[in-house]
């Protein structure tokens, strides 16, 4: 039977996750998750090498529609992280803003997670870099962000506080296993048109490292979740104007493509020790 229109799924985004959280864990046979992954641009081959216990395909979950861009993965699964038998959920594409389905929509995924049990989320995506030395293929740590997308996840007086919204126990546990990653601030926009040149130089004033088109709502949703959260950026591209060439949807795949063995590997090292 197929799934209730999204829209009408996401009416009541907390009744909406718990029906999708039912639904994963009855497909899944995990009755609980406790971490979660989002994979973006360029990850989506870092859970691959894990142990795939099942797979649910993303639009038979309450509230998920197949992704509309080439190189997202529209499935979840649920993967064995250890001997006691501790499960990721991995949600391996994510709805944007761009999309035009709301924050709700946005919202969703992180939402499902924390009704399914997650302790926190880990939050990936691929982005351009303000940083000339930093070359595509790097992952780098968000550190913080700054929502230049002019809206929030959270609707009604929900005042969250996001000091330290990026984990920095979990941060410290990523650098353990990776010591040369560096860290970043990553601005989203909305997309899903790149940067001008004077854009970028914008958010370079205003303090961001990296920018791309996801993330921060999402992060916003988990801390209200009470999820705690690790986020890494794939440097996709050098954001426009910083190098010399123009940007393209191929070379943010390819780059992706070239990136996956050592994304896999920091994931699988990261993912246990959280
Ligand atoms: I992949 O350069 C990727 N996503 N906004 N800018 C923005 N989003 C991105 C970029 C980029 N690269």
């Amino acid at each position: 039977m197929p799934s209730p229109a999204p829209a009408d799924v996401l009416a009541d985004p907390a009744d909406a996750a718990r029906r999708a959280a039912d639904v994963l864990a009855e497909r899944t046979g995990a009755e609980r998750h406790d971490l979660a992954l989002v994979l973006g641009s360029g990850w989506g081959t870092a859970v691959d090498a894990m142990d795939v216990v099942a797979e649910v395909p993303a639009h038979e979950v309450p509230g998920f529609l197949a992704p509309v861009v080439e190189g997202h993965v529209a499935v979840f699964r649920s993967v064995r992280l250890d001997e006691t038998d501790r499960r990721a959920l991995v949600l391996g594409s994510r709805t944007h803003l761009y999309e035009g389905r709301g924050v709700r929509a946005v919202a969703h995924g992180v939402r499902t997670a924390a009704a399914a049990g997650c302790r926190g989320v880990v939050l990936t995506n691929g982005c351009g870099g303000l940083d000339p030395d930093v070359a595509p293929g790097q992952p780098v740590l968000i550190s913080d962000h700054l929502n230049l997308t002019g809206t929030s996840p959270l609707e009604g007086a929900t005042f969250v506080d996001l000091t330290d919204l990026y984990s920095r126990r979990w941060r410290d546990v990523a650098r353990e296993v990776d010591p040369s990653l560096t860290e970043g601030v990553y601005a989203q926009f909305p997309g899903p048109h790149y940067e001008t040149p004077a854009e970028v130089a914008m958010a370079g004033v205003l303090g961001a490292d990296l920018v791309g088109m996801s993330t921060a709502l999402e992060a916003i949703a988990a801390r209200a979740a009470g999820l705690e959260v690790l986020g890494l950026s794939l440097v996709t591209n050098l954001a426009a104007g910083v190098g010399s060439s123009a940007l393209s949807h191929e070379e943010v795949v390819e780059a992706g493509r070239a990136a996956g063995p050592r994304l896999g590997a920091l994931l699988a090292k990261v993912v246990v020790r959280l």
